[in-house]
């Protein structure tokens, strides 16, 4: 039996002032792994520095107190600074500890975290995490364990790949109660009931060159049978769950399968209310209808630009029209809609950001965010600027940010202040702000993180 510590590390601290409007989640990732473990009969515990807003100080000393035989960690891009420092603390303080650590970051780029831990697992790890425990209990060596990247003479060396879960029906369902579930909430404020994210789905056959998706898990799509789904449902509703999050890249790429999905969570009684992540060109009147009466109330769409040879560029393989036509039907269809807008993607110019904030005027979703373009690692924007980074401080790496690239027709200084443009004009609407004002005083903590958001992004006139 090994003991594992799974630390989600906080990133309060390092995103600065509009974090602070950041809900937190369960780290989806970690629960898939520990309910793993644990069916192998290990022991798991979870430190989620970011669910009760931990120091780097508190999760050492509960890392010292659980002694644990490995410690894993979760890393996004802009957290490797923090989970770098985790790990040399780990090192000194735990030294037999085995230190492993995957998601997003280390699979593009193990390098940047080899040499603080023993090893990266590459994508997908719930296989792979099995063989890491026989590691920790001295019955395989790393060498044999496909899915990881060590340090051999130096430089990182990959182990051989590691064949990805199929069926996902053999996964058990995430291990829940190892973490404080009350710390998560969704996103939006009055949204008060018990909450929980599921994936129905994983992969994205789709080839956004500023995504990051497919690197963990492939651009084929592998699909959780709806009895499984609806199980995890009901074994949900049970623990008191109103809420839930469906985490699927595009929930409603088939969208057969979207509405037979829906018949049955209609049909089911549970009176769940949900939400999802769709892309525009798969919003049609009729799966919407299903969706809205299966207890649907929002969805979450990828607008990224208003200027079509931008959207080209970056290979959405949208169109505006399409983008147009997903926003009138999710108002016709009574589901609260969310805009993501990124400015200062490849190929911007002063004027299509103007055309990306015209268009979020005019499709005025209910809610939306403005970010700046990151190149993350492993995607092919980040290969194109490469030589144009400003920062190699991966903290820097965040949509709500200052730009991290030199584009060739638009300056940092112009993204930015497009940005910021697009939050003033946008938010401090009439319409909007009164639109608004029922969901703050449900939520006074959120009223106050909004004002202090807006002013972070530079509202009044920064
Ligand atoms: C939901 C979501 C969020 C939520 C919740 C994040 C959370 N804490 O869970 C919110 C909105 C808060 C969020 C924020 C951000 N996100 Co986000 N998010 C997602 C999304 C859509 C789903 C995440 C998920 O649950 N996946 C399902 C689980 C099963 O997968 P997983 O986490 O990758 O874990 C598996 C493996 O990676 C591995 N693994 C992961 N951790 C560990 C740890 C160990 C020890 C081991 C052994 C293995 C392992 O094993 C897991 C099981 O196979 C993904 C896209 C995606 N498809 O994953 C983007 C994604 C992860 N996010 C992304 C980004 C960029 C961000 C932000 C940096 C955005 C920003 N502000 O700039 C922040 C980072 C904050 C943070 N700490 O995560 C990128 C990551 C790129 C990168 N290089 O970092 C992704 C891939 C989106 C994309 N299209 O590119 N995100
Ligand atoms: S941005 Fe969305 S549609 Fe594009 S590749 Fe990523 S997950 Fe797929």
């Amino acid at each position: 039996m090994v003991r594992w510590a799974l630390v989600h590390p906080p990133y309060g601290e390092v995103f600065g002032p509009v974090s602070r409007t950041d809900h937190s989640e369960m780290p989806l990732g970690l629960a898939y792994i520990a309910a793993v473990l644990q069916t192998q009969g290990h022991e798991v515990y979870i430190v989620d520095a970011m669910g009760l807003n931990l120091s780097m100080d508190n999760v050492l000393a509960l890392l010292e107190a659980l002694g644990p035989d490995v410690v894993g960690a979760t890393c996004p891009t802009p957290l490797v600074p923090w989970v770098q420092a985790l790990f040399d603390e780990v090192r000194q303080r735990l030294p037999d500890a085995l230190r492993v650590c995957g998601g997003p970051h280390p699979t593009a780029r193990p390098e940047d975290l080899l040499p603080h831990v023993h090893a990266c697992v590459i994508g997908e790890a719930e296989d792979t995490v099995i063989d890491v425990s026989r590691w920790a209990e001295g019955e395989l060596r790393p060498a044999s364990i496909p899915g990881l990247s060590v340090l051999r003479g130096g430089r990182a060396v990959s182990t051989g790949p590691r064949a990805l879960v199929d069926p996902l029906d053999r996964l058990p369902f995430p291990a829940r109660h190892l973490f404080p579930c009350d710390a998560y909430s969704f996103d939006y404020p009055g949204e008060d009931e018990t909450y929980a994210s599921v994936m129905t789905s994983r992969g994205c056959p789709h080839g956004c060159t500023f995504c990051a998706t497919s690197l963990t898990f492939g651009r084929r799509v592998r699909y959780r049978s709806t009895d499984s789904v609806m199980d995890e449902l009901r074994h949900l509703s049970r623990e008191g769950v109103g809420f839930v999050f469906f985490f699927d890249d595009t929930f409603t790429l088939d969208t057969a399968r979207t509405r037979a999905l829906c018949r049955r969570i209609r049909d089911s009684g549970l009176g769940l209310r949900w939400a999802c992540l769709a892309r525009a060109d798969r919003l049609d009147s009729d799966t919407l209808s299903v969706m809205h009466d299966a207890g649907c109330v929002e969805v979450q769409v990828g607008v990224e630009s208003g200027d079509q040879r931008v959207l080209d560029t970056i290979g959405k393989g949208v169109k505006v029209d399409q983008l147009r036509h997903a926003f009138r039907n999710l108002r016709e269809s009574g589901i609260r809609s969310k805009g993501f807008f990124i400015y200062g993607l490849p190929g911007e110019t002063p004027e299509s950001a103007r055309r990306t904030t015209e268009l979020a005027l005019e499709l005025d979703p209910d809610y939306a965010y403005f970010g700046v373009f990151v190149p993350f690692p492993g995607t092919a924007s980040f290969s194109q600027c490469a030589d144009n980074l400003l920062s190699s401080d991966w903290s820097d790496f965040c949509f709500f940010k200052e730009p991290v690239v030199v584009m060739d027709d638009i300056s940092p200084e112009e993204v930015e202040a497009a940005r910021r443009d697009a939050v003033r004009r946008f938010y401090f609407r009439p319409g909007k702000l009164l639109a608004h004002i029922p969901t703050f005083l449900a939520s006074p903590r959120r009223a106050l993180t909004a004002a202090e958001a807006a002013v972070a992004l530079g509202w009044p006139g920064r």
